[in-house]
Parts: structure tokens; sequence; C-alpha cells
């Protein structure tokens, strides 16, 4: 594979790029279609064959393929290689239902380095760094993918994997570690604890940046998230089915994520009629791999909602970017017939000063009618205010989700610290409605 922390790949004019993608699109049909058995019927039907496959532009007319293809097909029904030429499974337990598993070759592997490797060097990494990695190590993609990034970038790796927060802190001081890798949701809880031990990052430690995804996260999190922990906050997005992290980036511009567009395809489509969308619309992000040989994917549906420029960053690179994902079209919650999206709510709750960055949203049902409770912690200083003070609080909490999603909702103060903590995947949202309608109790 060619070297790519050089910005050939990444600053090249979009004619040259159409024209790479193309080639490489070609030869990944091709390899499907000849060794996929689901994607050749599945082409069969469509009418279409690899030879009607000739430019980039010709990737509207292959079907798309969807997660239950993975499951429906668990464990290797996919692979497009010999079964002795993968060297690895990821697996991913999705934001919904079943586990899915991806192999992943040698080829794919070195793929995957080079995406996420760019996207830790957008942040900053280099040889100097010291790389703290909180993302979960397994078959979730986080730990291997940030850790394989920063060996790449020739950084010194701590692999501490997710969890015992006490100890990520202290190795971060010890050690002096300059970038964090973790959820969003993970690094606000270690900012929130090293604060409350007392310490001051710019103090005490030594952290300068660090590249967070994994979940959906707002631009109010983010503000939150570098004053807590003074450093420069980068999203990145990835999924186990494409590459795991580095799919797509921010640089320290911080004006989108850049589409690692050499090794995948990016396409925005209407989610209902699979069409697709103009740039700047927003709708359902599908990638295609284009370099990969174990488990190539043609046009996945992500079901993740976001907008694609493809305008030159100040960075200098040339790659189209991803705005913010605002949802995902399996995670919008329709309560009394307006679609909610959870990241809504916390653009609300996280630009309230004195609400801390934790909330939970329970949906249910009662005398056949939605409810939306929402429930948010203030921060010490608020809690101990007035009673007839926190009802104003709760008051213009109310009021602040009414202008921004349409509906009333119930507010519900909780104490501070009471609501969970997540070293993971954040898992905001309790919908009690389906479990009420069999019959089954909830917890
Ligand atoms: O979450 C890979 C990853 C690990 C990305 C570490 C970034 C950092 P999966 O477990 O397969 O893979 O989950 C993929 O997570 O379809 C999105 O819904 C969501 N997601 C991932 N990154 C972001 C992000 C990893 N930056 C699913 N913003 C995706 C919002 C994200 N959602």
């Amino acid at each position: 594979m060619p070297n790519i922390l050089t910005p050939e790949y990444e600053c090249m004019s979009r004619d040259a790029l159409c024209a790479l993608q193309g080639e490489r699109l070609r030869k990944t049909v091709k390899l499907t279609y000849d060794n996929v058995p689901v994607y050749r019927e599945r082409m069969d039907k469509a009418g279409v064959s690899p030879e009607d496959i000739k430019t980039v532009e010709d990737i509207e007319k292959l079907p798309f393929t969807e997660k239950t293809d993975l499951r429906d097909n668990f464990p290797f029904g996919l692979f497009a290689a010999d079964k002795r030429d993968i060297v690895r499974i990821q697996g991913s337990s999705g934001t919904t239902g079943k586990p899915i598993v991806v192999g992943y070759t040698e080829n794919d592997i070195e793929v995957w380095t080079e995406m996420a490797a760019r996207a830790l060097k957008a942040a900053g990494c280099g040889r100097d760094d010291i790389v703290q990695i909180a993302y979960g190590y397994g078959l979730f993609t986080g730990g291997l993918g940030a850790h394989q990034a920063a060996t790449r970038c020739g950084a010194m790796v701590v692999p501490m994997s997710s969890g015992n927060t006490a100890r990520q802190i202290m190795m971060m001081r010890e050690l002096g570690s300059t970038m964090l890798c973790c959820t969003p949701s993970y690094a606000t809880m270690l900012g929130e604890t090293i604060r409350e031990m007392g310490l001051d990052p710019k103090r005490d430690l030594k952290l300068k940046s660090g590249c967070f995804g994994a979940e959906p996260w707002t631009a109010q999190m983010r503000t939150k998230l570098e004053e807590l922990l003074d450093i420069d906050a980068c999203d990145i997005y990835g999924l186990t089915e494409i590459a795991g992290p580095g799919v797509a980036f921010e640089c320290l511009e911080k004006q989108g994520m850049h589409v690692n567009e050499d090794h995948v395809i990016i396409e925005i489509v209407d989610p209902e009629t699979g069409k697709n969308l103009p740039d700047g619309t927003p709708g359902e992000l599908i990638f295609t791999t284009i370099t990969k040989t174990g488990q190539p994917m043609i046009r996945y549906r992500t079901h993740d909602i976001c907008t694609v420029t493809r305008e030159k960053c100040a960075c200098g690179r040339t790659t189209a970017r991803m705005g913010r994902i605002t949802g995902r079209t399996d995670d919008m919650i329709v309560v009394r017939g307006v679609n909610v999206f959870p990241s809504q709510i916390e653009g609300v709750l996280v630009g309230i000063s004195g609400v801390a960055p934790h909330y939970m949203l329970i949906v249910d049902r009662v005398h056949s009618s939605d409810t939306l409770e929402v429930q948010v912690e203030l921060n010490d200083a608020n809690f101990s205010d007035t009673v007839a003070h926190i009802e104003n609080f709760r008051a213009a909490i109310v009021e602040r989700i009414k202008s921004v999603v349409g509906i009333a909702v119930k507010v519900t103060i909780v104490p501070p610290k009471s609501l969970p903590r997540f070293e993971g995947k954040a898992k905001r949202v309790v919908d009690k409605r389906e479990t009420a309608s069999l019959g089954l109790k909830c917890e």
C-alpha cells in the first residue's frame, strides 16, 4: 500500500481523486461479484454487471448493503477472500440488536491503520506524543484502531483500555500523556473526576488534544470537554463494517470530518427513497470500501445522518468533509408524532450554564399517549440552591426544549452524580413503549 502519511492522497484534485476512486471501485465490484454469492445474486437481480461500473458516478447503479446482510450471512458469508487470508476478526454489538463480525486481511489492517493514523496526525500526533488509549480493546474497534494509529505515528502508546478512572488519571499524570483517545462521554467523566480531585489540567497534566468518537456528541459538548480538560477535542468517526475509527476525522480546524476518500466512497441519500442528495442536504450516510479485500462493503447503509461538503478545508486537505452525526435513522424517537433526536436535547442541555453534561431520556406510553421525560443533573453549586431556584431552572429547560424540539417534555432535575456514567458508548435513551406493549414490566 502507498504511504498515506503524505499529502498526496489527502490533497488531490477532485478529478484525480474521482479517477482513482473509479479505478478502485471497478476492482472492488469485480472482486465481490466473483467471490461473494450475496453480492452476485443481488447485482444480477438489479440487472447490473461489473462491466456496467466504469466511473465513480456509476456507483448509483449498485444495490445497497444492510446490517441485516451481515447478520443473515454470519459469520463468514460475506468474505471475498479465502478464510486463511483473514488475519483479524472485529465485531460490534451495534447500537441495537445482535452482534456482527467483520473479517480483515493483512491489507485491510494496513488500510485501516493508515486511515486512523491520518486521523491522529490531523489532531497533532507525532513522535513526541504519549497517547493514552481509553477506548475498549477487544472486538470493538476503538482500542486496537487507535493503538495501531498511534504506533504508526511513532508515538508512545499507553494501552489503558476503558474504565478504571482513578488509574487512568494516575497514569495520565505520571507519564505525562499528551493525547487522549476515548468516547466523548468517558472523556467528560475523566475531566469531571480530574476537577473533583482538585487537579488543574493546565498545571497538573500535559494533555494537548484528543480524538473522541464512537458515539454522537454535539458542538456544545465539545466546548464543555475542551474547557474541562484544556485540550483540542477532535471528532473521529468509523464503524466496524468499514474500518473502525478513522473512516473520517477532524483536523485542528474542527470544521467537519475529512473522509479518507481514496479508501472509501461517501454518499448521502434520502433514507426513504435511497436517492442521492446534493451536498449540504442532511441524509443517510452510505459508504463503499474501495481498497479492502477481506470483506469489502458496497453501498453500506450506516443509518447515520449527516451532511457532506466538498469545499477545500483551510488545513489544505481537499477530501470531502462530513458534518457531525446528528442522529441515526433508527435512534430518532417519535413522540406524539414529532421526530426527536437525542442530539437536539443534548444541544439544549449542555448549552445551559449550571447544567451538568449528563442526561437520560425516558420514553413511555401513558393512557395511549407518548411521554418523554428528560432527566438532567445540575452541577453541585446549583443543586444546593433554593427550591424556587431549581424550579426556575426546570421551567427554563422545559421552555428551551419546547422551542427547539416543538413538544412539551417532562423535565426532572436529579441530584448531582445520580445519573449513569459511561466508560464506552453512552446509552441515554430508555424506550419503555415496546416492552409496555408486549405486556412486559420495565425495570
Ligand atoms: O464506534 C468505531 C469507532 C471507534 C469510531 C472509536 C470512532 C472511535 P461501531 O461500534 O461499529 O464502531 O459503531 C459504529 O457508532 O455507525 C455511528 O452510529 C457511531 N459513531 C461512530 N463514530 C461516531 C462519531 C465504532 N464520531 C457507529 N459521531 C456508527 C457520532 C459515531 N457517531
